[in-house]
């Protein structure tokens, strides 16, 4: 059985031969996931997480616009921003955005509950056939959107992580940071038995479909390696990884994650890796090539 992504024809209706069919037969035959004759609309939900980012959240959302006026792949997008209950005045510029920006949806936490509570919160509102998770703060560049939103909209890619570590452009900062970082996607790699290089990455972009049937439960950082424990509990999934730039900050520019968020991703690795199974990483009924 064959379904095309995004628009979910079944096989009966997959046979018009295109050009377009042709294409997606010799790139995918091994794949149970095609494109139908039509060029399907393909839809980008971007979550943003917020916390305390007033210094950066209109640059962000800015370079974000722009990147997507270039991106060939989309047809149409929406944005969903999670103000984390921040104690500056990123809420107010958030709301001021929102009502100039049909396509933007402000959702507001009512305590401060992590990246991880806010990214949750986010996916649950997306209604997009790929979501994208976008930091609010500067250090990634989302002129990268195309080279990671491509292999999805073309129906390759099941989930596509952007990695630091093979892109041309990264901020030269801290070694313990680096060396912690490689130490959790070793691990990280060992349960899974994916070669991933940037198992952190903030970058991550999924069908939508897998992404909301996933049972999310971290609140804050441990939610990087629970997706990454989930999506390999499903032997098929086309996962790619494809370089992004890098402008990490210091701590003095607002770097908050640290030597304790390592520790927790260690447990997280373990816990959602080792004890947690299919039935509690996915949606009763989910299955992602019916
Ligand atoms: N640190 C932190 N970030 C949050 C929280 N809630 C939402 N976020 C957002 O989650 C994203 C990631 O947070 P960052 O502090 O940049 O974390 P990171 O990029 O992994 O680490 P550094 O930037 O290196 O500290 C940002 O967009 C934050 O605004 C929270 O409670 N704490
Ligand atoms: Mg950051």
């Amino acid at each position: 059985m064959f379904f095309c992504f995004p628009c979910r024809t079944d096989d009966a209706l997959v046979k018009n031969i295109s050009i377009h069919e042709q294409y997606a037969r010799q790139q995918l035959s091994l794949s149970r996931v095609k494109l139908c004759s039509a060029r399907c609309p393909v839809k980008l939900s971007i979550v943003v997480p917020v916390y305390n980012e007033e210094k950066t959240i209109k640059s962000i959302l800015a370079l974000v616009e722009e990147s997507l006026e270039q991106l060939t792949s989309i047809s149409s997008y929406e944005l969903i921003l999670i103000d984390d209950c921040s104690t500056d005045n990123s809420k107010k510029i958030l709301e001021e955005i929102v009502q100039q920006k049909e396509s933007y949806t402000l959702l507001s936490q009512r305590v401060n509950a992590g990246k991880g509570a806010a990214i949750r919160a986010g996916i649950a509102q997306t209604t997009g056939d790929i979501v994208l998770i976008q930091d609010a703060d500067l250090e990634y560049d989302p002129k990268d959107y195309e080279i990671l939103v491509r292999p999805l909209a073309e129906g390759k890619a099941d989930v596509v992580y952007g990695s630091r570590f093979k892109g041309e452009v990264t901020r030269v900062l801290y070694f313990w940071h680096f060396m912690g970082n490689q130490f959790l996607t070793f691990l990280s790699n060992m349960f899974t038995n994916l070669n991933l290089t940037d198992m952190e990455t903030c970058y991550k972009a999924f069908r939508g479909d897998i992404i909301r049937n996933m049972i999310l439960t971290s609140n804050r950082f441990g939610i990087e390696p629970e997706m990454t424990a989930k999506i390999s509990k499903i032997k098929e999934l086309r996962i790619y990884e494809v370089p992004i730039s890098y402008f990490g900050r210091t701590y003095a520019e607002g770097k908050k994650i640290n030597w304790k968020d390592g520790c927790s991703a260690i447990w997280a690795i373990v816990k959602f890796n080792v004890l947690t199974g299919y039935s509690e990483s996915f949606r009763e009924g989910f299955t992602p090539f019916d």
